[in-house]
């Protein structure tokens, strides 16, 4: 049996021969498993919010179109999403919560440059208490707008001015959001989207911009940085220790003290030639854009990581960590441990994470992965041979240096670059794997799209590392992949054609670049008049949904697949992908497939550049993004597949 249809990446598809030979279940297994899903859910017509219900309204028009409250479909479908919206929000903003607390407490601070801009920027004394105190307020703030919100340019916060959706404090919104949904309380779907987008806002403008920048002031600002991506990364002869989750509190304090003479002595001790630690997921692509550690995979890999049985400890802390990890560790002499107060996993170790001494927490985790290491049974060690070289570690702040050299630093060669034609517009390419898809599929087949019309591409979280597995983080990747205009600019300033931005939080920085685009002139007055776009290829946290909202409430023109639960109303649905557009200047769409996907953005991209008078550019012939015919990885020949469920 052949799992191609599961993954189009070969490390994934080798490993899950390898489960199904050790008898593990995997998501894709329990996915399969659920069949059918229900109906009603997956259109959003599922009502769950009191306990009169739950209610279901029907479809087809025959039975019930209203809940035991009145509520119709388009409350109903409203509702529901704004609770994902705050949930996303609530997850995004406590993470920047959790760093700001680390900078009250720090006791080293790695980018004081940044410390003293940001300082200036929130008006307070150049101390991180200080900065710190300044920001946790911003979190209970009554009265807004958010101080990051002012970065914006002045047109898209008049919009937000004009439809009363300037977020206030953070926790203010979300807070807010939740109230409006329940039982009884906002009837009026399209104001409750609204409403979401308030709350979504107040997450990419506010906990998440504070989470970017707070981490750069602990950790340092990320610098471009060569490294390694897929499961390959993993030693065979040494401690691997993964480090899975969100906050990169902790996980920079591992990779700190794996560097320790004495604990390298330890492992030594152990019959291991060092420590090596590699991420999943977010965290992983924190620690490599600052420290240029290796990326053993993406959210779908994190069980396929511990059947290798070369995984001596797993750590987690919040976020996209499946709780199956302990199940699927018991395969063989995996721990998994887990720091975070707020998230416990039965089946795992608890270490507490001290954030008044993480140093002290990092060391016991690595002993503990040290004498795990004793415990590993080399005869059952499987490790797919693929790994993959790349560049990662692009912001908004290095970006200018990277464009002009030192002399020249700025945004005005890209502008240039998009003015002349030679680039045909930015595309933000981010998000989730999800096993409704084949894994990595759907992220391949739209980038290899865009670049191959000469879009660059800017990338986080889970695609960034479905990329990074297939080569496209590296600067011969242009010669390769882009369109020749694409190619031309990338050969001049030596970057790859897809610039890994950081993890999802880091989405801020691609914010941070349109602003920035913006100010520099020439491109239009807000971030709506950009030929620019953002896509999420394989949604399937609420994060994403989240990240998606507060995109489109930023004027930015959004693909998002799968579509979220908002089939089942025409009013939510229209007003996302259409009407919107009025209010914000973005909107949705919600394409079932990337050749869809990839029209859509080509589309919106070439009437922005119509609109600001650019040159007309000699048109690529397009590439449908489900005609290409090699993935580069040598075996994945299908693209942009929705996964046929196994019976
Ligand atoms: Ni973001 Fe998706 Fe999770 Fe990161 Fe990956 S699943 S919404 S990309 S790890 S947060």
């Amino acid at each position: 049996m052949s799992f191609d249809n599961r993954s189009v990446d070969p490390a994934a598809q080798e490993m899950l021969v390898h489960a199904r030979d050790l008898g593990a279940k995997t998501v894709w297994d329990r996915h399969d498993e659920m069949q059918p899903l229900c109906g009603f859910g997956d259109l959003g017509l599922c009502c769950d919010v009191c306990y009169m219900g739950p209610c279901r309204i029907d479809p087809f028009g025959e039975r019930s179109q209203v809940g035991a409250c009145g509520a119709d479909a388009h409350l109903i479908v409203a509702r529901n999403l704004a609770r994902t919206v705050a949930c996303g929000a609530a997850a995004h903003s406590d993470h920047g919560r959790e760093v700001v607390e680390a900078l009250r407490n720090a006791t080293v601070i790695a980018n004081p440059e940044k410390l003293k801009m940001l300082a200036e920027e929130w008006g307070v004394a150049v101390d991180h208490r200080a900065l710190a105190a300044r920001m946790a307020s911003q979190f209970g703030s009554q009265e807004g707008p958010l101080i990051p919100l002012l970065r914006a340019p002045e047109e898209q916060r008049r919009r937000w001015e004009k439809m009363g959706i300037t977020p206030r404090g953070i926790d203010r919104e979300i807070v807010e959001l939740l109230h409006r949904t329940h039982h009884g309380v906002e009837s009026d779907p399209v104001a409750l989207l609204r409403g979401a987008m308030r709350a979504a806002l107040a997450d990419g403008w506010g906990g998440s911009m504070i989470a970017t920048d707070v981490q750069d002031v602990l950790f340092g600002g990320p610098q471009a940085i060569r490294s390694q991506a897929n499961l390959g990364v993993l030693e065979e002869r040494q401690v691997n220790i993964l480090v899975h989750g969100h906050e990169p509190i902790l996980s920079e304090m591992i990779v700190a003290v794996s560097r320790d003479e004495d604990l390298l002595a330890l492992a030594r001790q152990a019959g291991a030639e060092g420590i090596n630690i590699a991420g999943i997921c977010c965290t992983a692509n924190e620690i490599l854009m600052r420290q240029g550690m290796p990326v053993a995979g993406n959210y779908l890999h994190q069980e396929l990581a511990l059947l290798t049985g070369a995984v001596d400890l797993m750590v987690v802390d919040v976020q996209c960590v499946m709780p199956s990890l302990p199940q699927v560790a018991a395969c063989h002499h995996t721990k998994i441990v887990t720091t975070s107060s707020k998230a416990h996993m039965p089946g795992a170790e608890q270490m507490a994470f001290d954030a008044h001494n993480p140093k002290q927490t990092a060391r016991a985790i690595v002993k503990s992965a040290i004498e795990a290491f004793s415990r590993r049974d080399p005869s059952r060690v499987n490790i797919p041979r693929h790994k993959m070289d790349l560049v990662a570690g692009f912001t908004n702040e290095n970006l200018p240096l990277y464009l002009g050299g030192r002399f020249r630093a700025g945004y005005r060669p890209l502008i240039d670059a998009v003015a002349a034609g030679r680039i045909r517009g930015i595309v933000g390419v981010v998000g989730c794997n999800t096993p409704r898809v084949a894994q990595d599929s759907n992220h391949l087949a739209l980038v290899r799209c865009l670049l191959a019309q000469d879009v660059l591409v800017v990338q986080t979280g889970c695609s960034a590392i479905a990329s990074a597995k297939f080569g496209l983080l590296r600067p011969e990747a242009a010669l390769e992949y882009a369109g020749p205009g694409l190619q031309e600019v990338c050969a001049a300033v030596g970057i790859p054609p897809v610039l890994h931005v950081g993890s999802c939080v880091d989405n801020s920085r691609i914010l941070s670049v349109c602003v920035a685009l913006v100010a520099e002139g020439g491109m239009g007055g807000d971030l709506s008049e950009l030929p620019i776009a953002a896509a999420a290829p394989e949604a399937m946290s609420e994060k994403a949904i989240t990240i998606g909202l507060y995109a489109v409430a930023s004027g930015i023109f959004t693909a998002f697949t799968p579509a979220p639960r908002i089939a089942g109303s025409s009013v939510v649905r229209k007003y996302l992908e259409e009407d919107v557009e009025k209010e914000t200047g973005g909107k949705f769409l919600f394409a079932s497939n990337m050749d869809d996907a990839a029209k859509g953005i080509l589309a919106h991209l070439d009437a922005k550049r119509k609109a600001l008078k650019l040159a007309p550019r000699a048109l690529t012939t397009y590439v449908p993004a489900t005609g290409l015919k090699s993935l580069g990885c040598g075996q994945a020949q299908k693209h942009s597949q929705e996964r046929v469920p196994e019976a």
